[in-house]
């Protein structure tokens, strides 16, 4: 089942404009077939990838520094992964797990309960996207605590389904005129150093007083953050701050409830981005990474809170789907085989001391943030205001793709320019694609 072609070789080849002529004719194709709603950031339609490399159906070869928004952190079509998906395709495709079961669906949950932060006992279930494993996370929480009230925080992202909606914190472009959204939500500030200027002390307490006073502390059966906010904005919380919320949720009955959707699986240079902070989340939500792009996410948590929920209240036709579990089971092997924890510090390395390089020519460089191959710079207009930048950050993505590198903005107000690049990626191959960031960044911004 191996692959016999020739490996696409880890270089950015420009051979046309970005989308070329044939890119082109399929994007008409797109607009005459697809719902205008999902829309795209660069129609170079994809022929085949690997590692780090998108070849497009003009030839041309991107760097792709944003693994499909934090996927594809095994690189693209490991050959490990490609094999483990092909091998269980031939096995079979699907019987629904919760109509006769198999090793697979067993094996990723006894992963995700080994890897997960927290040595006490852990039970897992699986289903198909982030937004589903939020969904399940908050109904398990519910019933786990008889309590109704969700805390979520400024600039959260966790989805795009109706309760996930609720969840999120931006309008634009994933809430507007989508509503009514799911009740017994509450949002509560965010730590965010770089404009707020508060410690973590600081900041948990406001966030605490907030709860205490808007929701009342009984009501609360779950806070629930993403340990760094991913399309917020990549913001890391003051120190201290995560842990705050874990010992006020402890103390009240509350419990906390990690999203590790982007920050999982070696992004940040650990299994995930809560281990940082020292805290043991109740409940984390896992997607993403674990299974290179195909569809599979996971929710863990203490068993006696995965198992109050009665048998048959937890399930759907696809979770767990064994190609997409085989190709987890794969993918995690890679992991640690390849100590991706370890490329993944390499990559901070690299893109923070290049950034701050950029910092100290551009004033446009507002912070640098993120941890290990989750990395960002906010932009802001020159001066003391701290203005967003949010022209420039879509000026410099769409300069890159001109010249054959993806890269992504992200945040509240859409002036944060994210790295996200597979953790594979070849040192040269990351410096090239920043070389052409910072051309652009150097070009545009001041
Ligand atoms: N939680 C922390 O980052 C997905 C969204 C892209 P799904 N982030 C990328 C877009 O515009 O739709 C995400 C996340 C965190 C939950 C999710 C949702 O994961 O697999 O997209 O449903």
């Amino acid at each position: 089942m191996a692959d016999t072609r020739s490996p696409i070789e880890q270089r950015r080849i420009v051979n046309t404009a970005i989308p070329g002529p044939r890119s082109l004719e399929l994007n008409a194709r797109r607009l005459a077939s697809v719902a205008g709603g999902v829309s795209v950031q660069l129609p170079a339609f994809i022929e085949r990838a690997q590692g780090s490399i998108l070849l497009d159906a003009d030839g041309n070869q991107l760097i792709d520094l944003g693994s499909g928004i934090a996927v594809t952190g095994v690189g693209h079509s490991h050959p490990k992964v490609a094999e483990a998906i092909a091998a269980q395709a031939y096995d079979f495709t699907h019987t629904c797990a919760m109509v006769t079961p198999y090793e697979e669906y067993v094996a990723v949950c006894e992963e995700l309960n080994k890897l997960t932060p927290g040595s006490f006992e852990k039970h897992s279930m699986l289903v198909n996207s982030g937004a589903e494993a939020l969904e399940n996370a908050v109904k398990i929480a519910r019933l786990a605590t008889g309590r109704q009230a969700i805390v979520v925080f400024e600039n959260a992202y966790h989805g795009r389904t109706n309760l996930t909606m609720a969840l999120t914190a931006k309008n634009n472009p994933y809430k507007d005129h989508f509503g009514p959204f799911a009740p017994e939500i509450y949002r509560v500030a965010m730590s965010y150093p770089y404009r707020d200027g508060l410690s973590g002390d600081e900041a948990a307490a406001r966030a605490i007083s907030q709860i205490e006073i808007l929701v009342g502390a009984s009501n609360v059966a779950a806070v629930l953050i993403e340990p760094i906010q991913g399309e917020g904005g990549f913001i890391v919380p003051a120190e201290g701050f995560l842990k705050q919320i874990t010992q006020w949720c402890a103390a009240n009955g509350s419990l906390f409830i990690a999203d590790e959707v982007q920050s999982g699986f070696c992004r940040t240079g650990k299994w995930f981005a809560s281990e940082y902070e020292d805290i043991a989340p109740d409940i984390i939500t896992t997607a993403k990474g674990i299974a290179a792009g195909m569809p599979l996410a996971g929710v863990t948590g203490r068993a006696e809170l995965m198992d109050a929920v009665h048998p048959g209240g937890l399930g759907g036709t696809y979770g767990g789907n064994p190609v997409a579990a085989a190709s987890a089971l794969a993918s995690i092997n890679v992991m640690r085989d390849e100590n991706l924890n370890a490329k993944a510090l390499v990559i901070e390395e690299i893109l923070t001391t290049r950034l701050a390089k950029l910092g100290t020519d551009l004033e446009c460089v507002g912070d640098i943030r993120g941890r290990g191959a989750m990395i960002a710079v906010e932009l802001v207009k020159p001066g003391e205001g701290k203005e967003p930048d949010a022209a420039l950050a879509k000026a410099i993505v769409a300069e890159c793709a001109l010249e054959g590198v993806v890269t992504l903005s992200t945040g509240t107000y859409g002036n944060v320019l994210r790295f996200l690049p597979a953790l594979t990626i070849e040192e040269d191959l990351l410096n090239e694609g920043f070389d052409v960031v910072e051309a652009a960044a150097r070009k545009l911004g001041a």
